[in-house]
């Protein structure tokens, strides 16, 4: 049975489409990594999105015409060797089925099936979604090619990007979009807890990170939403440290940026924890700032309020507290005690797409204010995902200790 959501999301986009076009999303290609093998294939999200399937090699085509929508899917035609190796191949039943369409072909009638359509009707525009961080590089995605093909082909239909409708409907979530997150968020807990059960003096970054990956797994997530940042005292000033081969020491604090995917949809997470139990008074007042600064987000978070300025938000509040603490000089200080965004979208793209204006329900934005101060040997980052509702917002991650006192208090439940 096709995924209902996945349905009406089309729906919703042909009604946005011009009339006359054709529009194209790609699935992708697995990517080569040695002489016979394939890194795991990544479906494109947008591509996902509107189908649901993750399988490499399919293309989507939206047909509008004279006010009338079709769908197309593309996909590999089943081979016997390739199913001796990797196992069943959909067919056309399967995908019409799967995908909600009516309309199902193999790739090798891609262009005929094309130039049918284009014979038949007067069409004005070609969309495309293409590969958005290389546009313009076909030689690593063929998909790109593809486009540049029927471009050239076509000269004189008027070609354009899809993208942008598309991603700016992904800011929106719907239902089951949502509760893929709240899993997420939840198997990134028990990830969380796996980590506070076994942080200690002597551990490394890396054993905690390992452990982090495991409770993934046993809890049903295949993949990490992106690589982990486990970061130990001084490193937890680098704001995207990637080494994680550090010794953790009494005293230090750990950073830790990591979250879960589930279903193809993210959670991202930080928490700074002291390594040895308890926060030192300098730790704890830092700490308590950036906490403020994250309660102070969170409360400002609203429909119709510019995501853009949860920063401003944070810099004021966090400075606020640490002027009184004596830890900063001047507010200008805070440009560089927090130099990075506090918020963004979270979904099928840890940080996800479309354009960041006003807040709408339905939206998930992250909270995610620091203070990093290399002159005390320590960074705290505070990040939660909140979903955006009629009136103001909703925490996802609740359930992950937060206070110095929760914090604390499990601490030393583990430690007695
Ligand atoms: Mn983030």
């Amino acid at each position: 049975m096709a995924n209902p959501s996945v349905v009406s999301r089309r729906q919703r986009l042909l009604s946005q489409l011009p009339d006359q076009s054709l529009t194209f999303f790609f699935a992708g290609n697995p990517k080569q990594k040695t002489a016979d093998q394939d890194y795991p294939f990544c479906v494109d999200r947008n591509f996902y999105y509107l189908t649901g399937s993750d399988r490499p090699r399919q293309i989507l085509l939206l047909v509008k015409q004279d006010g009338n929508a079709s769908e197309w899917l593309f996909f590999e035609r089943p081979d016997p060797h390739e199913e001796l190796y990797y196992g069943k191949m959909p067919d056309k039943a399967d995908i019409m089925e799967a995908v909600g369409v009516r309309q199902a072909e193999y790739l090798d009638r891609f262009d005929w099936q094309i130039g049918r359509l284009l014979s038949r009707g007067s069409f004005e525009h070609l969309l495309f979604d293409f590969h958005q961080r290389e546009p313009d590089s076909s030689t690593v995605h063929p998909e790109n090619a593809m486009c540049r093909r029927l471009q050239n082909a076509n000269p004189a239909l008027r070609a354009g990007s899809v993208s942008r409708l598309v991603n700016n409907m992904r800011r929106i979530k719907d239902e089951q979009e949502i509760a893929c997150m709240r899993r997420a968020v939840d198997i990134t807990a028990c990830g969380i807890y796996a980590i506070l059960d076994h942080m200690r003096d002597g551990v490394n970054e890396m054993e905690l990170a390992a452990r982090f990956d495991f409770a993934l797994t046993m809890n049903g997530a295949r993949n990490k939403a992106f690589e982990s940042i486990v970061a130990g005292g001084a490193n937890s000033n680098v704001l995207h440290y990637a080494r994680n081969d550090q010794t953790l020491h009494d005293g230090d604090v750990l950073l830790v940026d990591l979250g879960a995917e589930y279903g193809y949809y993210a959670a991202d997470i930080s928490r700074t924890f002291p390594v040895s139990g308890r926060f030192s008074q300098v730790q704890k007042t830092v700490y308590n700032a950036v906490l403020y600064g994250q309660q102070k987000v969170f409360a400002f978070l609203a429909p119709g309020k510019p995501v853009e300025e949860t920063l401003e938000v944070a810099r004021r509040a966090i400075g606020e507290k640490l002027l009184e603490a004596g830890i900063i000089r001047d507010m200008e200080d805070m440009k560089r005690v927090l130099p990075h965004g506090v918020s963004h979208y979270v979904g099928l793209d840890c940080h996800d797409v479309g354009d960041r204006e006003l807040l709408a329900p339905g939206m998930v934005v992250t909270m995610e204010p620091g203070a990093y101060l290399p002159e005390l040997g320590f960074g705290v980052r505070i990040e939660d995902d909140a979903l955006i509702t009629e009136n103001g917002a909703e925490l996802l991650s609740a359930r992950i200790p937060k206070t110095v006192e929760e914090i604390e208090a499990y601490l030393a439940r583990r430690n007695p």
